[in-house]
């Protein structure tokens, strides 16, 4: 073999960094689409078993009227989607939803609220949802908006696994997607929850209208995280009627692929998950993302408030690409 030929041969080196470049990143999005994809699952096979998909259930526990200005979001209050807003899900029907998820096969239990950021009240009852799906053997995750330091340390004494808070898109697009609070505010709250020890879950949502730079500053970003994200979710815009995303150009479902591959080299250990968008998405789409070293999606017919492919469905299609549920 060449010295040359050797040197351009994929690394997929298992340790994890933290200096990427935007030039770099973007060089990466720039290879030739089977470049990009086979230096992807390179790293994907060297850090996983390519054949195990991470599945985690969402829950809404508490539904729509938030205050928050989200452009890609049917659950704010200021936009006329249809979502009624709803009060706090009872302690009991959450956990009957929950053992309904681990009956289905899921790992995860995510508890999802339209808050711009909880009560203290709220903490103490999301607590005790924790401590209940957790006594199931699910993993928990929740998702509740801006934490501070105490509720933080408080999610993690409950047994809160995993925290869900997203960066959405790139320092420079972020503020045409949401103005009620700022990239900073997001920033903060994640330094919160990893300084709790509790696993970060943070990714963002393409298919807002953003260019390749976004896309390239979005995934920079969470790569220079001090410690990256344990998940990762890159959600394609579900396109929700009455937002003011609603109109926007789609995505080409081949640069989804490219943003899944460049999230797995750049953080090559996390879990990136195929998530929201999956059900405008084509089988061979997603058989893509699965090579491109997604590992993970959401499972069961609901997000949050959207539809996601039926179980059965999902089941078929893991399935026919010989991919089995992780443990
Ligand atoms: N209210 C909390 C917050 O914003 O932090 C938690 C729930 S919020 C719905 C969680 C995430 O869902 C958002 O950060 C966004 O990334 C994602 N999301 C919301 N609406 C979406 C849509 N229409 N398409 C794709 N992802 C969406
Ligand atoms: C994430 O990144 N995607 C999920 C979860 N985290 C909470 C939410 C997707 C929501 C899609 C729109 C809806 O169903 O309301
Ligand atoms: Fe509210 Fe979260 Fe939706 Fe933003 S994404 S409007 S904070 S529920």
């Amino acid at each position: 073999m060449s010295l040359s030929h050797h040197a351009a041969a994929p690394s997929g080196s298992a340790v994890a960094r933290h200096d990427w470049t935007r030039v770099e990143v973007r060089a990466l999005f720039e290879l030739p689409f089977p470049d990009l994809m086979y230096q992807a699952a390179t790293v994907h096979r060297r850090n996983f078993d390519p054949t195990e998909v991470q599945i985690s259930t969402l829950l809404s526990i508490k539904t729509g009227g938030c205050p928050e200005d989200c452009a890609y979001c049917p659950q704010a209050a200021r936009y006329d989607t249809g979502v009624k807003a709803e009060k706090l899900m009872a302690f009991d029907a959450v956990l009957k939803e929950a053992a309904a998820a681990k009956a289905g096969g899921a790992s995860r239990f995510c508890m999802g609220a339209a808050w711009r950021s909880p009560k203290d009240r709220d903490i103490e009852n999301v607590c005790a949802m924790v401590e209940g799906v957790k006594a199931m053997g699910l993993e928990t995750c929740a998702t509740l908006g801006m934490l501070n330091r105490e509720q933080a340390a408080r999610l993690k004494k409950s047994g809160l696994d995993y925290y869900n808070h997203n960066l959405d898109t790139s320092p420079e697009f972020y503020g045409e997607i949401i103005t009620t609070r700022t990239y900073e505010d997001r920033l903060d709250t994640l330094d919160h929850v990893r300084s709790a020890g509790i696993n970060v879950c943070c990714g963002g949502i393409v298919g807002m209208g953003e260019n390749l730079a976004d896309r390239v500053g979005m995934i920079a970003t969470l790569a220079s995280l001090p410690q990256h994200p344990e998940s990762v979710p890159i959600n394609m815009l579900v396109q929700v009627e009455g937002t003011p995303l609603a109109q926007r150009t789609k995505l080409d479902p081949l640069d989804f692929v490219r943003t899944i591959a460049v999230a797995r080299i750049c953080m090559p250990a996390s879990m990136v998950r195929l998530s929201a968008g999956r059900e405008d998405m084509s089988e061979e789409t997603q058989a893509l993302c699965f090579l491109a070293g997604a590992n993970s999606i959401f499972y069961g017919p609901k997000l949050l408030t959207t539809p996601n492919p039926g179980r059965d469905s999902d089941m078929k299609l893991l399935d026919k690409l010989g991919l089995r549920a992780m443990e």
